[in-house]
């Protein structure tokens, strides 16, 4: 096997912590926007993201709480106006500051282009919510890091299917062995490893208690130099935090 060649990450949970604070918010600021008397509380938006996507998300909550029954709505378009809505307060948040990165990634991050490492990006929520995101934490020009990101309704079939890691794989040219990915929930795992990658988990409070079974390792964060992670599954051997020789060793166990 080739040593590492490039590096695959997932955005909402693993590159931050977006989804209590941020999209959660968001999507309560469209329901009110649209005049529907909805709201997803701390609990409730745990249990929808049960399904990725956030069209998907509204289409779960309207079936379970069998909303609309007797009324006649397009609901497809009434979804879609709610997850524009959605995104314009979504891209509002992040502008404004108030969404950062998660311990040690920005780091990891500038260590593995400064390295020349190939990054790619393979994640379910809407494009422009990533370059938004890459800019108001790293700068103007972070996107430009990554040289394939593959987002949102790019493929049919979201998280856990493994469609959006092919694609990724596709555009960068490489096998899935050439490669690690980084996760932070079980559908997430499940979509990197059906396409074959090793993958590191780095899990948040909604996704702490689900099954990471065949993750690479399981950590709680990356960590940084003195504010180590805190090994959940598996073997980091004698590092405290996540950096290049960490990840080449994984790769190659
Ligand atoms: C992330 C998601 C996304 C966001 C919402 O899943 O499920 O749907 O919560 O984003 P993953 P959009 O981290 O597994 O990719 O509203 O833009 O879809
Ligand atoms: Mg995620």
């Amino acid at each position: 096997m080739a040593g590492l060649q490039a590096l695959l990450f997932d955005v909402d949970g693993t590159l931050s912590d977006t989804e209590r604070d941020g999209h959660r918010v968001a999507f309560n600021r469209a329901f009110a926007d649209a005049g529907l008397d909805w709201h997803w509380d701390v609990e409730t938006y745990g249990r929808l993201l049960e399904v990725s996507g956030g069209k998907e998300r509204i289409a779960l909550y309207i079936n379970k709480n069998k909303l609309f029954i007797n009324v006649k709505y397009d609901i497809k378009s009434l979804i879609s106006q709610l997850h524009q809505a959605k995104t314009r307060h979504y891209l509002d948040l992040l502008m404004s500051g108030q969404i950062g990165l998660r311990p040690g990634v920005a780091r990891l991050l500038r260590d593995a282009h400064g390295a020349g490492l190939r990054m790619g990006i393979a994640t379910t929520t809407t494009r422009r919510n990533v370059t938004a995101l890459l800019k108001a934490t790293l700068g103007q020009g972070a996107s430009g890091w990554f040289d394939t990101i593959v987002a949102g309704d790019a493929v049919a079939a979201k998280k856990p299917a493994p469609d959006i890691y092919h694609l990724a794989l596709q555009q960068l040219g490489l096998r899935a062995v050439d490669c690690l990915a980084f996760e932070d929930s079980r559908n997430g795992l499940l979509a990197a490893m059906s396409a074959g990658l090793k993958t590191l988990v780095t899990v948040n409070a909604y996704t702490r208690g689900q099954n990471f079974d065949g993750a690479a390792i399981v950590l709680d964060q990356l960590g940084e130099p003195g504010a180590g992670f805190r090994v959940l599954a598996g073997d980091a051997g004698d590092s405290s935090f996540v950096d290049l020789p960490l990840l080449k060793r994984l790769h190659r166990t």
